[in-house]
């Protein structure tokens, strides 16, 4: 006999990938964990009669020769299939989309760095030319879109946008996959979004706009993981955290967020304890109050250096500026010749003001030989080097303004222009 297995708490890229993989092994039978997502059960219900799963409590395990592992690489995420571990008389082939190796010794494996594991599956069927349903197509389409949260997340690769097209030929229902995948969001996660937004605490450590929200929760409650995520979209911040006290555990989880890529969310997690990635990040903390963690976090965001860009690696210098003395007639040239649309006005090193493209438009024809004082902006908005990347960005973007002057000591050292700006949005920086 040969058993495909996925892993426990089972998603939609694991439940695609198992049915994909009974396609691929026929005769296998596919093992189903009893513990699947909220998601997965919801759809298991209406659509059960178009499966044949089995728990591994209902096989005898003696007489298997092969073991097929999908969306997973470690012992510890299968159900029941510990006898298996050290039997060397069976074949374990593997297809699997994580990149870190696991403790399952494969005979055989497809292993790539893919958005879902179901890619990899798909690509097999299309290549054997294997036949599939609708309701296939779409169950497959959810696996991929699941785990490469609709084709957005930086995992996404090519391959998964080529297999999610082919999906779409064989008549995946995007409505149907709507439905299914719709977050694990009830009334106990709005409520507990609700209060978070009434208990939070907005603060600006070392340049971050951060915000903290502590409650206290009886018991085990699934769905955290997204409450903090909407939550972070609704305060807007660049990093937020719910601190989720478990009142039977006393022990408390730590949950953050980060939307910006100077600060890695998940680093900072792991040194309570947890793990993540840039994003992301969560952490179990016992011995420990809500109040004493919020103190821990806010220190740690303070100290926190591994800023990957700095001013000073994005603005460009020497800085190309005219003299208040300038004809206007001179300034618009160099405006012209260079392709800016504005320019700092500087005596030395000071910046006096700034002049634009648009102010061009006030001079008048007798006006070409007056100087540039006549005409520049005298409030210009600028930056010191001891401003985060994050937050310069943030001031481009309030001010709508074009370039951004960096400023030490009255001195001019550098300017931060929109296109410096595109360059750190699409992480152009040359390493
Ligand atoms: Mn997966």
């Amino acid at each position: 006999m040969q058993i495909i297995s996925a892993h426990k708490n089972t998603d939609f890229d694991a439940l695609a990938s198992l049915v994909a993989a009974s396609m691929l092994y026929p005769g296998a039978q596919a093992l189903l964990p009893s513990g699947v997502n909220q998601n997965v059960r919801s759809f298991l219900s209406i659509h059960k009669d178009i499966f044949d799963f089995k728990t591994a409590k209902d096989l005898d395990l003696s007489s298997i020769y092969r073991l097929i592992v999908v969306d997973a690489n470690r012992w510890v995420r299968l159900e029941g299939l510990d006898p298996l571990m050290r039997r060397t008389d069976i074949e374990v082939h593997i297809w699997d989309h994580h990149p870190e190796i696991g403790d399952i010794t494969p005979t055989w494996s497809r292993q790539d760095s893919l958005g879902a594991t179901t890619t990899l599956l798909v690509e097999a069927i299309r290549e054997r030319g294997i036949d599939f349903s609708p309701i296939c197509a779409t169950l497959f389409l959810a696996g991929i879109y699941e785990d490469t949260g609709h084709l957005t997340f930086p995992s996404t690769t090519p391959r998964d946008l080529r297999a999610a097209a082919l999906l779409l030929e064989r008549h995946a229902d995007l409505k149907v996959i709507q439905t299914i995948l719709r977050p694990t969001y009830g009334p106990q996660q709005k409520e507990i979004l609700f209060r978070m937004l009434a208990d939070t605490r907005r603060m600006k450590v070392n340049g971050y706009r951060m915000s903290v929200s502590k409650l206290e929760l009886d018991g085990h409650t699934p769905g955290l993981a997204e409450v903090v995520s909407m939550y972070r979209n609704i305060v807007n911040v660049d990093v937020a955290f719910g601190i989720f006290r478990d009142t039977r555990t006393e022990r408390c989880m730590v949950i953050g967020r980060s939307g910006i890529d100077s600060f890695d969310v998940g680093a900072v997690m792991r040194i309570l304890g947890g793990g993540g990635h840039a994003g992301a990040g969560s952490a179990i903390v016992k011995d420990a109050t809500p109040d004493g963690i919020e103190v821990w976090l806010s220190e740690a965001i303070q100290d926190y250096r591994q800023l990957p860009v700095q001013i000073s690696d994005l603005m460009s210098f020497p800085v190309d500026h005219v003299t208040p003395e300038t004809p206007m007639k001179e300034v618009a040239t160099v405006l012209n010749e260079k392709g800016y649309s504005g320019m700092p006005v500087m005596e030395e090193d000071r910046l006096v003001g700034i002049i634009s493209r648009r102010d061009l438009n006030k001079v008048k024809s007798r006006q070409w030989q007056s100087p540039v004082k006549a005409f520049m902006s005298r409030k210009v908005v600028t930056v010191t080097p001891m401003h985060t990347v994050a937050e310069a960005m943030r001031i481009l973007i309030k001010h709508d303004i074009g370039r951004l002057p960096v400023v030490q000591d009255d001195r001019v050292i550098g300017i931060i222009s929109r296109s410096d700006a595109m360059i750190y949005y699409y992480d152009l920086i040359p390493e």
